[in-house]
């Protein structure tokens, strides 16, 4: 008989890499490629089987999206190059992300959300995942991130990373998600600005109902939610039962550790 430890194996693992982290959120188009490197380090020391990789927009995306109301959807046509200057840029940070991880012998391959998913209202419709779960059948490492996408009502918008994540822990057999960010896990206070910030190392589903509220935001543009964002994308997914742990992604080796298992500085979500 397979033991727990096996059948643990064969489960998938959802990393999502913070645009915060991979970007400086107060620039524009400013990428952080010595983090991007230290990650991809990280990740293929951790050596995992059945990985599927999201990140998010950072100072690529949002500024973009803001800048054109992308999210809002499309009103006029003016606002069609500033859809493909949406997805192009986070094509462009994708690239870097891609280079790092390629380079790093992980055997990384891009999968672009606005080739494969339509929304509805923002909430993902439609997304054929075929060749997402070939690809990790295959121990290829999928990488998503999150981009302009089209959607059936607004005619276009933008889809987050963590909707994504939310979406395939639903959809893939997924043991847990790493949930990598640029502070420590979730706090009863913004820690950047309250130096009294309590960090909580463990929290249920019904504790994560009532402290919701403190959560705090995150710096710089983010079209797509902030903190409170991932965590409402989170909460069903968590409801199944899957283990959240939210991890300092900017501080070496907390990735590597949550990814593997170890006991890790953050925050673990857990139903119960
Ligand atoms: O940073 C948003 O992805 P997120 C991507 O995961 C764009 O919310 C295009 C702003």
């Amino acid at each position: 008989m397979e033991s727990v430890l096996e059948l643990d194996k064969a489960r998938t693992t959802i990393l999502k890499i913070g645009g915060s982290v991979i970007t400086d959120k107060n620039g524009e188009l400013a990428a952080r490629t010595e983090v991007i490197n230290r990650l991809a380090e990280e990740i293929q020391k951790a050596n995992m089987q059945r990985l599927v990789i999201v990140h998010g927009g950072g100072s690529f995306g949002h500024p973009t999206a803001q800048k054109y109301g992308i999210k809002e959807g499309l009103r006029e046509d003016t606002q069609k190059i500033g859809f493909a200057e949406t997805h192009h840029v986070m094509t462009v940070l994708n690239g870097l992300v891609m280079d790092s991880l390629v380079w790093h012998s992980i055997p990384a391959v891009s999968v672009t959300p606005s080739s494969c998913v339509i929304t509805e209202n923002g909430r993902i419709k439609t997304f054929d995942e075929t060749v997402l779960k070939r690809l990790v059948d295959m121990d290829f490492v999928p990488v998503l991130y999150g981009d302009a996408v089209l959607d059936e009502k607004l005619g276009f918008t933008v889809l987050s990373g963590d909707q994504l994540v939310a979406y395939l822990a639903l959809k893939l057999n997924v043991a847990k998600i790493v949930i990598g960010v640029d502070t420590d896990g979730l706090y009863d206070a913004d820690p950047k600005t309250s130096k009294n910030a309590k960090l909580y190392t463990r929290l249920t589903l019904s504790e994560l109902e009532k402290v919701k509220s403190k959560l705090a935001g995150s710096a710089g543009v983010d079209v797509t939610g902030g903190m409170l964002g991932k965590i409402n994308e989170l909460i069903p997914v968590i409801e199944q039962g899957v283990p959240v742990t939210i991890v300092n992604a900017a501080k070496p080796n907390r990735t590597y550790k949550a990814l593997i298992g170890d006991k890790v500085e953050g925050t673990l979500l857990e139903k119960e």
